[in-house]
């Protein structure tokens, strides 16, 4: 199989590059202006989702604004159980509904198994339309919810603080939930795989919920649902390439051995976890992606030179680190920031900065 050329998929594949390739997880979003002017333009959020024409634009306004190492399809994880049949809506300032919730076996009856070419296929026409646009300039990254995560919001109805209802379910009725994990490996390994044959080339996995399970619940309810995923996707691109599989799972540092054995490619770790430690713990199993505070982007620009550096040298002259934040980039960051970022990690190397 050839090697891929491009620095972030060969880090994926801990294969050496010229230097650490940066994304960042929301690099698409409400903190740039072109975002809200091109979201005003589609009405709302899920019409701009559903437009692949202005999530193509949306898709490619971090790339051409800081040069980043690889694009994220503009889409988002609450799709899927909108293509099982639920209603989704996001209001204005506050955080997606989902109705009606599911609490019941018959509920989970009428859940639709989706087809990610009919139900989805304004994913696919995105995906299409935005590797016409980067003409091979960076990879393009398809991305899923993970089912833990999705059921949280198809059980709660929403966001939630204290998830009591999907962990009530979870304590008391393990079978129900278990059937509803079992839709949801079966719709997102489908939805993956059709990102993949329409032209994805790396995917990630975010289990944004699984830190709020100890550690039994999250290998039985979140990890091996994962786990079947990754084991059900077709790893190789329709030109021939490998395609690699993200986790990222946000407070789930403790369980990153566990991770590393699931079959993916890359871990992404949030910035609670020790990153040196994180390294020698994965023993070259995995590619390590992360973990700066997204906070820091608020601190001066020099600070965040150094936190940059911080995090790069704290992994180290050692191939397989995808320089990411822990978790998403907030709306109140200021691009500028993000520019001082990119060019902190992009002018960075170890020679100069031994660790
Ligand atoms: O008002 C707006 O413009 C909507 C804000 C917004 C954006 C820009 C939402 C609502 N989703 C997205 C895009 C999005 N979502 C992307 C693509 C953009 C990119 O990364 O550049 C991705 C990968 C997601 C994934 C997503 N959606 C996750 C997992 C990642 C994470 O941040 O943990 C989750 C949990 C969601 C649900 C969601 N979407 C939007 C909101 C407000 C929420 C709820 C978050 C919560 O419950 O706290």
């Amino acid at each position: 199989m050839p090697e891929p050329t491009h620095r972030f998929l060969r880090a994926c594949l801990r294969l050496p590059t010229d230097r650490t390739p940066i994304w960042i997880m929301r690099q698409a979003g409400r903190y740039l202006p072109e975002y809200m002017a091109t979201r005003k333009q589609a009405g709302d959020f899920l019409s701009l989702c559903k437009n692949p024409e202005l999530a193509t634009q949306v898709t490619m306004q971090p790339i051409d604004r800081f040069g980043l190492d690889a694009a994220i399809l503009f889409s988002d994880i609450l799709v899927v159980p909108e293509a099982m049949g639920m209603g989704l809506s996001f209001g204005t300032g506050e955080g997606p509904l989902l109705e009606p919730v599911i609490n019941s076996a018959s509920d989970l009856e009428k859940l639709h198994d989706p087809d990610p070419e009919s139900e989805l296929e304004y994913v696919m026409k995105t995906i299409r339309s935005i590797r016409r646009a980067l003409d091979g300039r960076v990879p393009l990254i398809g991305f899923s919810g993970s089912p833990w995560t999705l059921a949280t919001y198809m059980i709660e109805g929403g966001s939630s603080k204290t998830f009591s209802r999907i962990k009530g379910m979870m304590y008391d009725r393990p079978e129900l939930l278990q059937a509803l994990l079992d839709r949801l490996v079966a719709a997102v390994t489908n939805y993956l795989n059709a990102q993949i044959r329409h032209g994805v080339q790396a995917v990630q996995i975010f289990d944004t919920w699984g830190g709020v399970l100890g550690h039994d619940e999250f290998l039985r309810f979140s990890l091996e649902s994962m786990r079947r995923i990754v084991a059900g996707l077709e790893r190789i691109g329709p030109d021939g390439a490998k395609v690699p599989v993200i986790l990222f799972a946000k407070g789930c540092g403790s369980h990153l051995e566990a991770m590393a054995d699931s079959g993916c490619d890359v871990v992404g770790l949030d910035w609670t976890t020790d990153l040196a430690r994180a390294r020698v713990r994965v023993q070259g199993r995995v590619a390590l992606q992360g973990n700066m505070d997204p906070a820091v982007l608020s601190a001066s620009p020099e600070r965040i030179r150094r936190e940059a550096e911080r995090v790069l040298t704290a992994y180290g002259p050692h191939p397989g680190h995808v320089f990411n934040l822990g978790h998403g980039i907030t709306p109140d960051c200021t691009p500028d920031k993000v520019a001082g970022l990119v060019a902190a990690v992009q002018n960075f190397t170890f020679g100069s900065h031994a660790p």
